[in-house]
């Protein structure tokens, strides 16, 4: 079975586990967001296709769901005493070797999809991992500084230093000039099921949405797609996913997302047992809906969501 999964950060990455947990011999090609990726000290960083990298690859900090395991911060502490900053962006020694190694492929004139294939081949994470596109398309997030002033932040700024305060609107700069890379849209035409991870809907999700060419492939394909919602009750697992989907004036529920990515994308939605009353409301929005477990406490819970959403797949692919 072919299965293609759109891909954020630490809960994309913590559900991927479960389902190649739940589907040994699936073919799995992941479509990894790269609207979090920032230059640092010269050093081209790309945290969600890093954390799908390194927990798939079992080399991630496991309580942080980023950065690697086991690091050290030598070349931090380094950076600090000669007053370099970012201070508020914290590189681990392990870390800054995979960023070494893009920069120097990207320089070479390496697209990031080649780069990241050939950092895939040391960590072997067992799916095909593509960047959403080879292109520059960087989130921003315009924040109201005070009412007369507005700024637009890169979104690790906007997360990490500000720790997601009320956000004005999201930007994806540059998504308008850029491609699907090499094979991303193969791998949705050619799914068996298509999967929208429990990812952050707007600066995850969404940032890969943008790219001219994935939503239509989306909206085309004839395989089956399901998500699961990434919001139970009325706040997000984790992140700030309550924070961007206000500034696109979404209401922060597990109904509200599936009707934002519409039933045009949409053909199945899983919503956590606690939210069993919202099935209803999607139903009426023309998605077919569950009410499961989504809490991923363990490797057994997300191989039980896994197992939920290519079952709600298999019912609404026979329709
Ligand atoms: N998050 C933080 O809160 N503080 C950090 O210093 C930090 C450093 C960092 C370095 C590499 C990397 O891949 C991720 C890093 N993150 C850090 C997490 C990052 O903001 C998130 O992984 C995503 O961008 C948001 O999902």
């Amino acid at each position: 079975m072919r299965i293609t999964a759109l891909a954020g950060g630490i809960g994309g990455a913590r559900f991927l586990r479960g389902l190649l947990a739940a589907m040994p011999d699936a073919e799995v090609t992941v479509i990894g967001n790269v609207g979090d990726d920032i230059t640092l000290h010269g050093l081209r960083v790309c945290p969600d296709l890093d954390t799908v990298m390194y927990t798939l690859g079992d080399g991630i900090h496991e309580g942080q769901g980023w950065g690697r395991a086991n690091e050290t911060f030598s070349i931090a502490a380094e950076l600090e005493a000669y007053g370099v900053g970012p201070d508020w962006f914290t590189l681990g020694d392990r870390d800054i070797a995979t960023h070494l190694v893009r920069t120097q492929m990207l320089d070479a004139g390496y697209p990031l999809s080649a780069v990241t294939e050939a950092l895939c081949t040391r960590w072997k994470p067992g799916v095909k991992l593509l960047p959403a596109t080879d292109d520059r398309a960087e989130t921003h997030v315009v924040i109201a500084e005070d009412e007369s002033k507005r700024r637009a932040l890169h979104f690790q700024e906007y997360w990490v230093r500000l720790h997601a305060p009320v956000a004005e609107s999201i930007v994806f700069v540059g998504a308008e000039q850029a491609k699907p890379a090499p094979g991303v849209v193969d791998a949705i035409t050619r799914a068996d099921v298509v999967v929208f991870p429990p990812s952050n809907p707007v600066v995850s999700i969404g940032a890969i949405l943008a790219v001219p060419g994935i939503r239509e492939a989306i909206a085309a394909t004839d395989a089956p797609v399901v998500g699961l919602s990434p919001i139970i009750g009325a706040s997000p697992v984790r992140g700030m996913a309550d924070k961007v989907l206000a500034a696109v004036g979404v209401e922060t529920s597990a109904a509200a997302v599936a009707e934002y990515y519409g039933n045009e994308l949409l053909d199945g939605w899983l919503v956590d047992e606690s939210d069993a009353a919202a099935v209803e409301r999607v139903q009426a929005a023309g998605i077919e809906c569950r009410a499961v477990p989504l809490l991923m406490t363990d490797i057994n819970a997300t191989v039980a969501m896994a197992r939920a959403a290519l079952d709600l797949a298999a019912e609404v692919g026979k329709k």
